[in-house]
């Protein structure tokens, strides 16, 4: 049977009328990449229900690989996470809720390092010409907390899947509204996504 990636995106959020990430996902949803067939997800930006709906996507489609996308609006290249930390902090979500200095899971460890082979991706991505470094800080937001809680499922369940966070420079059609943003055409994101899961084959 073919391996199976969940590839996770976001819906607009804040003032960000597009989500690349969106794009993305549907943009290679079912296809086949790097030997694995993409599942891809939309996840909400609301606090209570994304890590709900994206755990919910990981049992339903028993993936062997989880790969979750984010927008970083004003960041100018593709950043693979290496840590995410137990803490919601950040403006309102899409329901309207913003916390304040909240532990993601009470009593959880402080912090999940990424298992995907970030260092590898930087240098295949770079080696393709696309512009890539490591991130230290996924921040506090929607995109940590996802992160943050598919990394404690997965260490709570003894799954030793890789799995972990990629944040995305903003794509030119949301900077047609945001034009200080620096933005790449979406076909170059899509590219781009395609090396990193095209990596995880390679390393597994
Ligand atoms: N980026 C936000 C949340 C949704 C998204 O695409 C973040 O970086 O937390």
């Amino acid at each position: 049977m073919k391996k199976k990636l969940l590839l996770t995106g976001f819906e607009p959020f804040l003032n960000y009328d597009v989500n690349p990430t969106q794009k993305i996902v549907e943009a290679i949803n079912g296809t086949e990449v790097g030997g694995f067939v993409i599942e891809g997800r939309v996840l909400p930006v609301d606090f209570k229900q994304s890590a709900i709906d994206l755990l919910d996507h990981y049992e339903q489609t028993a993936s062997d690989a989880v790969i979750m996308l984010g927008l970083a609006a004003g960041r100018r290249q593709i950043t693979p996470e290496r840590v995410a930390i137990n803490i919601n902090e950040g403006p309102h979500d899409n329901r309207g809720y913003s916390p304040e200095n909240e532990p993601i899971v009470k009593d959880g460890p402080a912090a999940y390092f990424s298992t995907l082979p970030i260092h590898k991706m930087v240098k295949r991505l770079k080696d393709a010409g696309i512009p890539a470094a490591i991130s230290n800080t996924a921040g506090t937001y929607l995109c940590n907390h996802v992160m943050y809680r598919m990394l404690h499922h997965l260490e709570s369940t003894n799954s030793d899947i890789p799995a972990g966070f990629i944040h995305i420079p903003a794509s030119h059609e949301l900077a047609l509204s945001k034009p200080e943003l620096p933005s790449w055409p979406t076909v170059h994101l899509i590219e781009a996504v395609k090396v990193l899961i095209e990596t995880l084959e390679e390393s597994s």
